[in-house]
């Protein structure tokens, strides 16, 4: 077989980056290592910034999501049973909007479905061959079917455990990685809302955050420790724990019901550089991970989509090689960024084991001058909305 990009992985960057290459008539093949099924069964994020629903829109596929994705103009935050709200469209003149990245990948799926597009689902051992020339290959299996692809560019989008990153020799990448020492229990319930926008809590408890998907499908999440395990968590004592940890005024009017899903995140800061070797890309999770605070992961992965594209637009239409060799110091300026603010929002809002009382001082000062400061409140609202690309 042969195309012009192979895409290794099926998440939301590689569909999405496949949806754009098609609107300009590049062809791609995406392969994925599990089922569609499987995919749209991970519950992920749930904020889009901007400029991930403007590349939806120039791909054609953010119809639903503009019905049914909900904008949002700013946000609470609480801290000693208090709650003040940074107002994003005040400060920013922009918003977020809530749409669920299940549905993003739901509608990429249908596009892709709809366009024709070619994507090889249960693919296994997948092997990039001959990266560093003009003339690269990927190799991989299906059951027992060996399969080879001639391409000009392999795109990795293939998440953190993904084979793209590796394949790039050891000595010519530089990883740049911070473990946080707990991680995130996560439900979702058919319930409505606490509120109509988010909240992220800091309580002496830990962190604690009241988000959403629709108007009757809620995604609560309470810090936990790396050790706890989703089947030690009942519902009840996933509610109580979250009661305490939100301002009584939000803990009093929570809707609580059954749980339809729950998982543990662990939280983690991660970088490779660089993002290209050869004619190998880097795009999303496969080359950088965000702890979850401030919801960057998806967005980030969006802003490398973007620089992708443009890249090889240039390289197809205008024979020009100038994008390609600027990707990953572009992509890599904005990803530091956004990995500076979900660091910081990740510091000022959870409870640390070995956490000073001095320290918790400091979390209480800042979140004192977050809450007093028009300037630090913008500083938040330009970063929660999403830097520019
Ligand atoms: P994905 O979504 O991980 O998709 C990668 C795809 O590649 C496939 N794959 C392979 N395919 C072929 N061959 C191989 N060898 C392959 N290895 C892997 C995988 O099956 C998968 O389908 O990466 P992508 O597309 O870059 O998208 C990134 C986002 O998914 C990610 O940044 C966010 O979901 C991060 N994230 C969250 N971000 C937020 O903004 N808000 C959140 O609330 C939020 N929650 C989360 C998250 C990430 C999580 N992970 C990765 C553990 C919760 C979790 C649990
Ligand atoms: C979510 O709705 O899953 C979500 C929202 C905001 C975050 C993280 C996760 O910062």
């Amino acid at each position: 077989m042969k195309t012009q990009t192979v895409i290794i992985g099926g998440g939301p960057s590689g569909l999405l980056l496949s949806q754009l290459l098609h609107t300009r008539g590049i062809d791609s093949i995406v392969l994925e290592r599990k089922t569609k099924d499987y995919v749209l069964g991970r519950i992920r994020a749930g904020v889009l910034e901007r400029g991930l629903v403007s590349l939806l829109r120039e791909a054609g596929v953010a119809d639903r999501l503009d019905k049914e994705g909900m904008p949002h103009d700013g946000t609470l935050i609480s801290y000693n049973d208090t709650a003040f709200r940074v107002d994003f469209a005040k400060l920013t003149n922009s918003h977020v909007v809530v749409y669920g990245q299940t549905e993003v990948t739901r509608d990429l799926y249908a596009a892709r479905e709809k366009a024709g597009g070619q994507i090889e689902f249960n693919v296994e051992d997948v092997v990039i061959h001959d990266a560093e020339s003009d003339a690269p290959y990927v190799t991989y299996r299906v059951g027992d079917d060996a399969r080879r692809i001639d391409c000009d560019f392999v795109a990795g989008c293939d998440g953190f455990h993904g084979v793209s990153r590796q394949t790039i020799p050891a000595d010519k990448r530089q990883e740049f990685e911070k473990i946080y020492p707990f991680g995130w229990l996560g439900i979702l319930s058919k319930t409505p809302p606490v509120d109509h926008e988010l909240i992220y809590a800091n309580s002496p408890r830990g962190f604690a955050l009241c988000s959403m998907r629709n108007e009757n499908l809620s995604r609560y999440y309470v810090q936990c420790p790396l050790t706890d395990k989703p089947e030690d968590w009942s519902d009840e004592a996933f509610w109580a724990e979250l009661k305490r940890r939100i301002p009584s005024e939000y803990a009093d009017k929570l809707v609580t019901g059954p749980s339809i899903e729950k998982s543990i995140a662990p939280l983690r800061s991660f970088v490779t550089e660089p993002m290209r070797w050869g004619r190998l890309f880097l795009c999303g999770d496969a080359a950088h991970i965000v702890p979850p605070t401030g919801a960057k992961g998806l967005n980030t992965a969006a802003s490398d989509v973007h620089y992708l594209y443009n890249a090889l637009r240039d390289f197809y239409e205008n024979n020009s090689q100038a994008g390609i060799d600027a990707y990953s110091e572009k992509a890599l300026a904005r990803v530091w960024k956004a990995e500076r603010f979900s660091w910081w929002f990740s510091s000022l809002m959870h409870r640390y084991p070995d956490q000073t009382e001095f320290d918790q001082k400091m979390q209480v000062a800042e979140l004192e001058f977050l809450r007093a400061s028009p300037a630090a409140q913008q500083a938040m609202a330009e970063n929660y909305v999403g830097l520019p690309y």
